[in-house]
C-alpha cells in the first residue's frame, strides 16, 4: 500500500466518510419509492442498486434511509472530483444565479468559449485545435462521426469488438453488445464495421503489433481504407470490460489511419479527465488523436460532452452544421471549468495512480489466492477484476452478480460491466480516502470469500 500524501478530510460536504448501515439495504423508505419507480417509470430504465440517495459527498452516498454508503462507481465515472465538489457547487451556484440558459447558437457566452479553450490547451498534439460542446457522450461520437465524414468525404466508420459509444441508433451500431442495448432496437445506422481488438486475456496474448496487423488487415479487405472516414475506438474499453489493448496496439491503428486520410477518434467518455492516471488515457503512448470525445467526468455531474481536435477536421463541417439547444449549457460550463482547475490543484493524475496502487495492489494480492479472478487490469482509479470458472478461462457473470449483491448489501457501491458480464469494475471518485477504499475493498474480500 502507498501513503497518501495529504490527510484526506474525514466529513465531505457535511457527510462522515465512512460506511454506516443505519437499515437493510434497500431500508424501508427507498422500499418505498422502488415501488413507486415501478407504477411511474418505464421498467427499461434499469437501477443497479434499488437504494435512493438524498445526499453525497467525497466518497460517500446517503440513501433517503440515512445509510452511508461507499462509492466505487462515481456515477458510472462522472464525478471523478469527488461527488458534489464545493468548488463545482459554488462555480454552479454563481451561473445559476447570473442565468441559466440562453442558448450558445443564440446568444453566446464566455464559459463555452473558455471550455473550449482549456479543451484544446489540455487534448494531446501540439497543433490546432477547436472544439464543440454537447450534452451526452452518445451525442458528442455521433458528431465525432459527422465531422470525421465531413472532413473526408467517406462515409464508413470503423469500431471495435468490445466496443461501447451509447444508446442512440448510431451509436447503438457503433456498440458491440446486443443485450440490452441493442436487442429489438433496429435497424441500426448503416456504414458501420466492427473490427476485431487486442484483448490479451482471450487472445492468447497476441502482440499489439500483431494484433494491429489482423485488424489492419480485416478493415483493408473488408471495408477498403478508402472508403473509411473514421476509426472510433476507447484506449481503454469502458463496458466491453476495462479491457487494455496490448501495447503498440492503438499506436499502430492510429499509424494506419494517418498513412490512409482516415480520422483517428479516441472515444474518451468513460477514461477521460484523470481517471486512469493520465489526464487523457491517449497519453499512456502518447496517442495524438485526431478527435478527442470527452464528457462523464468533464464536468462533476452535470451533462457535457466534448468533440475536440485538430482545427483543419473541425473546420471541415459548414457553419450551422454542428450544434443543438443546450449543447455547452452555461451551469454545466461552469461545473467544467471548476473540474479542470481541480484536477489540477489537487494532483487527481497523480491521486489515480495512487488509488491503482492501493486498490490493484489489494486486488492482485487477493487474486493471488483465488483463482476466480482470471486478470485484474485498468490503469488508474479505473481498474476491474475479469471473472472465471475457478482454474478456466470461462467466464461467470454469476460470480460477478453475486459479489457485486453482497457488496450492496453492505453498503459498497459496485458496478459489473464486460460482454460476458462477469467483470466487476471500480471507479471510486478520485476524491476518496484510503480509508474508505481499505474498509470497500475488506467487503469485497468478504463477498469473495461468501460466494
Ligand atoms: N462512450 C466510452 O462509456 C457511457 C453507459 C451506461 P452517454 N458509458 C456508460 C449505460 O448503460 O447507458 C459511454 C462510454 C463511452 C460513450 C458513452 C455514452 O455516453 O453520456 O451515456 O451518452
Amino acid at each position: 500500500m502507498t501513503a497518501t500524501t495529504a490527510p484526506a478530510p474525514t466529513v465531505v460536504n457535511g457527510i462522515a466518510q465512512e460506511r454506516r448501515l443505519v437499515t437493510a439495504i434497500p431500508g424501508p423508505r427507498s422500499v418505498e419509492l422502488a415501488a413507486r419507480k415501478a407504477e411511474a417509470v418505464a421498467p427499461a430504465v434499469g437501477t443497479t442498486m434499488p437504494v435512493y440517495a438524498e445526499q453525497a459527498g467525497g466518497g460517500v452516498i446517503v440513501d433517503v434511509d440515512g445509510n452511508h454508503l461507499v462509492d466505487l462507481g462515481s456515477g458510472i465515472a462522472v464525478t471523478t472530483v469527488g461527488v458534489s465538489d464545493a468548488r463545482v457547487v459554488a462555480a454552479v451556484q454563481a451561473q445559476v444565479a447570473a442565468f441559466t440558459h440562453t442558448c450558445f447558437m443564440v446568444t453566446p457566452y464566455e464559459g463555452y468559449v473558455a471550455v473550449a479553450e482549456k479543451l484544446n490547451a489540455l487534448a494531446p498534439g501540439d497543433f490546432a485545435k477547436r472544439s464543440a460542446l454537447f450534452n451526452s457522450g452518445a451525442e458528442a461520437v455521433e458528431n465525432a462521426v459527422k465531422i470525421s465524414r465531413a472532413y473526408t468525404g467517406r462515409s464508413a466508420v470503423v469500431v471495435f469488438d468490445h466496443a461501447y459509444h451509447g444508446r442512440t441508433n448510431l451509436t447503438m451500431a457503433m456498440t458491440a453488445k446486443n443485450m440490452p442495448y441493442k436487442h429489438g432496437f433496429g435497424p441500426f445506422a448503416g456504414e458501420v464495421y466492427r473490427a476485431p481488438l487486442s484483448y490479451p486475456y482471450r487472445d492468447g496474448g497476441l502482440s499489439g503489433a500483431d494484433a494491429a496487423a489482423q485488424t489492419i488487415s480485416m478493415i483493408e479487405a473488408q471495408v477498403g481504407a478508402g472508403n473509411v472516414a473514421c476509426v472510433v475506438i476507447e484506449p481503454i474499453q469502458g463496458e466491453g470490460g476495462f479491457i487494455e489493448p496490448a501495447e503498440g496496439f492503438l499506436p499502430a491503428i492510429q499509424a494506419w489511419c494517418r498513412a490512409h486520410g482516415v480520422v483517428f477518434v479516441a472515444d474518451e467518455v468513460q477514461t477521460g479527465f484523470a481517471r486512469t492516471g493520465d489526464l487523457f488515457a491517449s497519453n499512456h503512448e502518447g496517442l495524438e488523436p485526431d478527435l478527442l470525445v470527452t464528457a462523464k467526468g468533464i464536468a462533476g455531474g452535470l451533462p457535457l460532452s466534448a468533440v475536440t481536435g485538430r482545427a483543419e477536421i473541425m473546420d471541415a463541417s459548414h457553419a450551422g452544421g454542428l450544434g443543438g439547444t443546450y449543447g455547452g449549457n452555461p451551469l454545466a460550463c461552469a461545473a467544467a471549468l471548476a473540474v479542470i482547475d481541480a484536477i489540477e490543484s489537487d494532483d487527481l493524475v497523480g491521486r489515480a495512480k495512487e488509488i491503482e496502487a492501493l486498490l490493484g495492489g489489494r486486488l492482485r494480492e487477493l487474486a493471488a489466492r483465488d483463482s476466480r479472478i482470471g486478470q485484474v487490469r485498468g490503469r488508474g482509479a479505473m481498474i476491474a477484476v475479469e471473472l472465471v470458472k475457478a482454474g478456466t478461462t470461462e467466464p461467470d457473470a454469476a460470480l460477478a452478480k453475486a459479489v457485486a449483491a453482497a457488496a450492496h448489501a453492505q453498503g459498497v457501491v459496485v458496478l459489473t460491466c464486460g460482454t460476458y458480464g462477469n467483470v466487476l469494475r471500480f471507479l471510486p471518485p478520485l476524491a476518496i480516502s484510503d480509508a474508505l477504499l481499505e474498509d470497500a475493498f475488506s467487503v469485497l474480500e468478504q463477498a469473495f470469500a461468501g460466494a
